[in-house]
């Protein structure tokens, strides 16, 4: 237990994923057991993407939520893009987020969320919401990853701890969590709504990988938290997935 009684927390030195033992072990774990990592051998990002995963005190961690409302699911990961953005700046770091998964630090990710559902006879059971935070990355193998990527060490000239910074989190998520399954996205409208930077702006969406690139003026978050953009030919038109290119 590194926070809270309530919260089981296994540590593993090397998985393939914390998603993925997650979901395997999906009925067996308690609700809010948490699950990381020193190293994932196959971190896995949106649309069968990678996440870049070796083992330097880094965070790799998941959360297996069963919450009796379903409702809020669709706003966990803005709820732990927010919890993340939070605990970055408790270290004098200013950071952003990027809808719809992604914090970002001097324009670059530093962290990215991915959230698999959990269905039996097709019916959703809850989620394993997974994140990685570079907190010590080496600045050549941030390099590598051939997209912009910040790690906080880096930002904040100094190692992370990183049982520290996996304390907070966990700590900080759960603080607010009843309240997020019970009013959903308007329970952190405003923490969220201030650290996004996009708005009134004009950004690219592409929906998959190699797919075009279409241009949007982003307008407003909606009450549910979706991404409400105008199309040239002046229509609204929400946005639920895919890429923002900012
Ligand atoms: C994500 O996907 O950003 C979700 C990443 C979730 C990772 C966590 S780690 C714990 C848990 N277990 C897992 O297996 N996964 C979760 P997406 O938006 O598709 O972004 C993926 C893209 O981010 C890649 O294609 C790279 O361009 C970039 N990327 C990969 N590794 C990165 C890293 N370490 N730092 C910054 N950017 C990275």
């Amino acid at each position: 237990m590194l926070t809270n009684e309530q919260i089981p927390i296994l540590e593993f030195e090397t998985l393939d994923s914390t998603n993925t033992y997650g979901l395997k072990n999906f009925e067996g774990l308690a609700d809010k057991t948490a699950v990381t990592a020193l190293e994932q051998t196959n971190g896995k990002g949106r649309f069968d993407r990678k996440w870049v995963s070796g083992n330097f005190e880094n965070i790799y961690l998941s959360l297996v939520l069963k919450p009796e409302k379903k409702d809020c699911l669709k706003n966990l990961t803005q709820y732990l893009c927010t919890v993340t953005a939070n605990v970055i700046e408790s270290y004098g770091i200013e950071a952003e987020i990027k809808y719809p998964n992604d914090v970002l630090v001097d324009g670059k990710k530093i962290a990215g969320i991915l959230c698999e559902s959990f269905l039996k006879k097709n019916v959703i059971q809850g989620v394993v919401l997974g994140i990685g935070v570079n907190l010590n990355m080496p600045l050549d193998v941030l390099d590598s990853i051939g997209q912009p990527a910040a790690s906080l060490n880096l930002a904040a000239g100094k190692n992370i701890h990183r049982y520290e910074f996996l304390n907070k989190l966990i700590y900080e998520f759960f603080l607010n969590y009843d309240k997020v399954v019970d009013k959903g996205f308007s329970a952190f409208r405003d923490e969220y709504l201030k650290r996004v930077k996009f708005l009134g702006k004009t950004v690219g969406i592409r929906q998959r990988d190699g797919a075009q690139k279409e241009e949007y003026q982003a307008l407003r978050i909606d009450s549910s938290g979706c991404l409400v953009v105008k199309t040239t030919d002046g229509a609204e038109k929400t946005i639920f997935s895919g890429d923002l290119i900012l």
